[in-house]
């Protein structure tokens, strides 16, 4: 009585829980604002994650999602980042709330509560990453180019470490999402439950035939039995070679399979280049 100590107060650190609440307001605002393309931004936050963390090179150990390089030009005029102001938009009044968090961090935590929101699976998520400066933007062309085949894929997936399964299970993201023709210059959804993570986008590689898209637009195909949907050379690529369509096949039998392989590469993916100083990785809840 009287003689309680002030607590002296050093830097932040935030726990689980602070990460959690963070989840849970990008899961708010994923519900709130429902009046954007087909009813979500949780495909464009995954897509940022992904741009964030696929710059990533393992001989020098530069680009990946430490940094939140994309925050400047030139990276975030990269042609294949190309919409993703849109996301980061999204973002900026989490940020404002939660001021704490670096732009790595809130990136990369969103698109983990896009992907868990959309009913896919658990992604395990570790904090650590450290916003860096202009000077670390990552030179264009390391992100993957849609209208190339199996050796581009092996070549910008194998720069960042990953093998044939892990390119093949993280490919099923594109079960999420669509095209824009101002974006990218392509067109359409992948399958019919686009803000739904499922592995409808190997069943359909298997099961429908695809055909050229007649258009004037980017080389692309169409499925012949309705011609709504879409799919970019490289993702018919994953049908065309042999150890790839092996992963393809498996994925679009067994969705158990896919969540769990999409689960461990899409972490891989997230965490790539990051010196973490921590080695728990903590499970956010799903709001839904
Ligand atoms: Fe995509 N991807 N991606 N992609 N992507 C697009 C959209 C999404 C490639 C090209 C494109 C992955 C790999 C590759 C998502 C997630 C992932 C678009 C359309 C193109 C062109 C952009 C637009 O016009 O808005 C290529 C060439 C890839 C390597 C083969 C990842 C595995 C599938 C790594 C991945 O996670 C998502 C989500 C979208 C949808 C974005 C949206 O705004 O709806």
């Amino acid at each position: 009585s009287g003689d309680v100590k002030a607590k002296v107060s050093g830097p932040f650190v935030p726990t689980k829980e602070d990460y959690q609440k963070v989840y849970d307001e990008i899961a708010r605002l994923l519900v709130e604002k429902d009046d954007y393309d087909d009813g979500s931004y949780g495909p464009v936050l995954v897509r940022l994650a992904w741009h964030a963390s696929g710059t990533y090179d393992k001989e020098t150990g530069t680009g990946g999602s430490n940094g939140a390089t994309m925050r400047f030009a030139p990276e975030s005029d990269h042609g294949a980042n190309a919409g993703l102001k849109i996301a980061r938009d999204f973002l900026e009044p989490v940020h404002e709330k939660f001021p704490w968090i670096s732009y790595g961090d809130l990136w990369t935590l969103a698109g983990v509560c896009a992907i868990q929101e959309m009913q896919g699976p658990v992604i395990p998520w570790r904090p650590g990453r450290q916003d860096r400066d202009v000077a670390a933007c990552t030179p264009d062309g390391r992100l993957p180019d849609a209208s190339k085949d199996q050796n581009h894929i092996r070549a910008i997936f194998g720069r960042m470490g990953f093998d044939d399964r892990e390119m093949v299970a993280l490919s099923g993201a594109h079960s999420l999402g669509r095209a824009h023709t101002d974006r990218s210059g392509y067109d359409g959804p992948w399958d019919f439950s686009p803000t739904v993570f499922t592995n409808e986008f190997f069943r359909l590689l298997v099961e429908e035939k695809w055909s050229w898209k007649k258009w004037n637009g980017p080389a692309q195909y169409t499925d012949n039995t309705t011609k709504t949907l879409m799919m970019l050379p490289t993702d018919l690529a994953l049908v065309k070679d042999k150890e790839f369509k092996k992963h393809v096949e498996r994925y679009a039998k067994d969705s158990e399979v896919f969540f769990k392989e999409f689960s461990d590469a899409f972490v891989k993916l997230l965490e790539l280049g990051v010196p973490f100083k921590t080695e728990e990785r903590f499970v956010l809840k799903k709001n839904e």
